[in-house]
């Protein structure tokens, strides 16, 4: 590749790496699978060896993980916790043994497997649990020690009262568990976690521990990170040390003596990946001998003496039955291939994702056809290629109109998704109704899909204006529902009458506002009326959204029923006002960086006042950022701050700032 490719690839390799990683950690929303990020993230790699002063200061590769976002207090690791090298190949294990040879010819091997959750720290003094912290970027991770008490499987005192040790393990959610947890979230409406990985995530970043608590996380400990009082000479013997102190050690590992037996064990890990109650990613290779490792070494990233083996995804051949599509809460039609079911990854796949016509179109996927299914790390399977067409068969299309309402569908010129664009269509009127009511909307609790679905189809419901007009007597026509509970719904629907604008305007879920824009509309505005009455420039004007996001508000309220639909909540009693409205935007426009341990306040006490105050508070150091607010130990980034000749603030400085004049 010459370089002015190579330039402009890595910077499209950046910019697409940077944003997956945003929805991966900062989201717990991820849009692409581990294995493509992984690829991705390594084509960068090449190029920025092959022309290094292409690597730039905000290159993904410069980063080990999931940086802090101020929530949590920061917790150093004075010993690193260091990631793994990939391998993404067989022949990349033998590379990987040959380089270990060099050095420590009698190398011998664990073989674990390689749970796919986040890596905590847990320290005890004196045998007694006393922090519990995140990974973060390997250097400073997050305190969540009361979440992390939480998992039963950490034991809260040990079995020997050493005078110091911190350990490493993986924090997961079981996949019986992930799966109760998606049903009830769709239950009530809730967006459900993409896979077991992020649902463990986002139980263990909780600001309340109860939470964490009904999530039921596991964990597997394996490794020693500092330890005082006892010597250990290498990782299985520290593993049964482990075990002995009460730790659920990380299990089925075994030590090899070369890389084929290490390979014919990885393999086998491979093929029972599906049956394992949890998942993995890959399988760790890791020299067992301490002194071994010692003499190995690390680079700035990751130790020399370890590789992950990343599994390929579980691929399979099945048919195309037929093509079912369906209307979403904004009239999206998509497209779900209807499979003749293959057992995959452990579970049958009887159905997997289309997109939109796009992808059908590019794959020229047609019903009956003969095809390559594919479940990789995550939940939902896809169809990766046609191996053969059906005899006869011809290139599927979408209907030209809804297939629940009969109404011509669109297709706008930018888009890659057909809708419905009727707002009666019953299959989004139901779509709607259960957002409205979900958390990220109005919180209505025991509105959730199943009732729903009832009270349309028995026709109490044509709008989410209804939702405030239901009496208790039709609810009790529905089946399971007496007075008590009829009441109970009732209560909710009256409670929330009290919400505000914010919570009101989430819940609309017009296209592009999610809970943070509805936030901003709310502050800016103040009143329905106002939006009502706003241009699209002057919704633009706010800080914080685009020309997309404005447009779309202008013609959420320029549609024919929306007028309608706000005056009936109003005759209801809904609230519509802004309950706190920001008046002192200062910092609007501005964007910190907090870092290190500030004198007097928490660094979530700095981020919710720059918040209050109309300025961003964003996780990592860019050109972009206005201000990074340091304390004490502040580590990468502030070094990077200054390399880009961010200003950098001192406490004191900051809340000079912020006084009032
Ligand atoms: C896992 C896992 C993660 C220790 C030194 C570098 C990485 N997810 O199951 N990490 C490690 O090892 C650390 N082992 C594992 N089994």
């Amino acid at each position: 590749m010459d370089y002015e490719t190579a330039k402009l690839r890595a910077k499209e390799l950046r910019d697409r790496l940077n944003y997956y990683s945003r929805k991966y950690y900062v989201d717990d929303d991820p849009v692409v699978e581990d294995r493509e990020y992984d690829m991705l993230q390594r084509e960068l790699l090449e190029i920025e060896t092959q022309y290094p002063d292409l690597v730039a200061p905000d290159s993904p590769t410069a980063r080990v993980g999931g940086a802090a976002d101020g929530m949590f207090e920061p917790v150093p690791h004075p010993v690193r916790m260091e990631s793994l090298q990939d391998a993404f190949s067989e022949e990349e294990l033998c590379d990987f043994d040959r380089r270990v040879r060099e050095s420590v010819p009698a190398a011998q091997y664990v073989v674990e497997p390689k749970i796919d959750g986040l890596s905590v720290s847990l320290e005890y003094e004196n045998g007694v649990f006393v922090r519990g912290s995140t990974r973060g970027d390997g250097d400073v991770g997050e305190d969540v020690t009361a979440n992390l008490r939480t998992v039963r499987a950490i034991p809260l005192r040990l079995a020997e009262s050493v005078p110091y040790i911190e350990v490493r393990g993986e924090v997961y959610m079981p996949k019986a568990a992930f799966a109760d947890l998606v049903t009830a979230q769709e239950e009530t409406g809730d967006k459900p976690f993409k896979n077991p990985r992020n649902a463990a995530a986002g139980s263990l970043r909780q600001k309340n521990p109860q939470i964490t608590a009904s999530r039921k996380l596991d964990i597997f400990v394996f490794n020693i990170q500092r330890i005082e009082g006892v010597e250990l000479h290498g990782h299985r013997q520290s593993l049964d040390y482990l075990r002995t102190l009460g730790f659920r050690t990380i299990p089925d590992y075994v030590r090899v003596d070369t890389i084929e037996q290490a390979i014919g064990r990885i393999r086998e890990i491979g093929r029972l990946r599906g049956t394992l109650p949890y998942d993995i990613d890959g399988a760790v290779l890791k020299v067992d001998d301490f002194d071994s490792r010692t003499l190995l070494g690390s680079t700035a990233k990751y130790p020399k003496w370890a590789i992950a083996f990343k599994y390929p995804p579980e691929e399979k051949q099945t048919t195309l039955i037929d093509v079912e599509v369906a209307v979403g809460r904004t009239g999206v039609l998509t497209p779900t291939a209807i499979l003749d079911p293959v057992l995959l990854a452990g579970t049958t796949v009887g159905r997997a994702t289309l997109h939109n016509q796009d992808f059908i179109t590019e794959r020229d996927i047609r019903i009956g056809d003969t095809v390559t299914v594919r479940k990789a790390g995550d939940i939902i399977p896809e169809v990766v290629k046609v191996n053969a067409h059906a005899p006869d068969s011809v290139p599927y299309l979408l209907p030209q109109t809804c297939p629940s309402c009969g109404s011509d569908v669109l297709r706008e010129a930018d888009e890659a998704a057909v809708r419905c664009v009727n707002p009666e269509c019953p299959a989004q009127l139901l779509c709607n109704l259960i957002h409205f009511c979900s958390r990220g909307g109005m919180d209505i609790e025991g509105f959730g899909e199943s009732v729903l679905e009832k009270l349309v189809e028995n026709g109490f419901l044509h709008t989410a204006a209804d939702l405030y007009r239901l009496d208790a007597q039709s609810i009790q026509t529905i089946e399971g529902f007496r007075e008590k509970s009829a009441a109970n719904l009732l209560d909710a629907a009256e409670r929330s009458k009290e919400n505000g604008l914010e919570k009101l305007l989430a819940a609309f879920g017009i296209r592009h506002v999610g809970e943070k824009g509805a936030k901003l509309l709310a502050a800016h505005f103040g009143t329905m009326e106002a939006i009502q009455a706003a241009s699209v420039e002057e919704i633009a004007a706010i800080d914080g959204f685009g020309g997309v996001m404005a447009q779309s508000v202008y013609d959420f309220f320029a549609l024919p029923g929306t007028a309608d639909l706000i005056d009936r909540l109003r005759e209801s009693g809904v609230q519509m006002r802004a309950v706190q409205t920001v008046e002192d935007q200062r910092f609007a426009g501005l964007t910190f960086v907090l870092t290190g341990t500030l004198p007097t306040m928490t660094r979530a006490e700095a981020s919710q006042i720059i918040e209050r105050l109309g300025g961003k508070a964003a996780s990592s150091v860019s050109k972009k950022t206005s201000y990074i607010l340091a304390g004490e130990d502040a580590g990468s980034k502030l070094q990077k701050a200054q390399t880009l000749g961010v200003p950098i603030l001192t406490e004191a400085e900051f809340l000079r700032m912020c006084e009032q004049e």
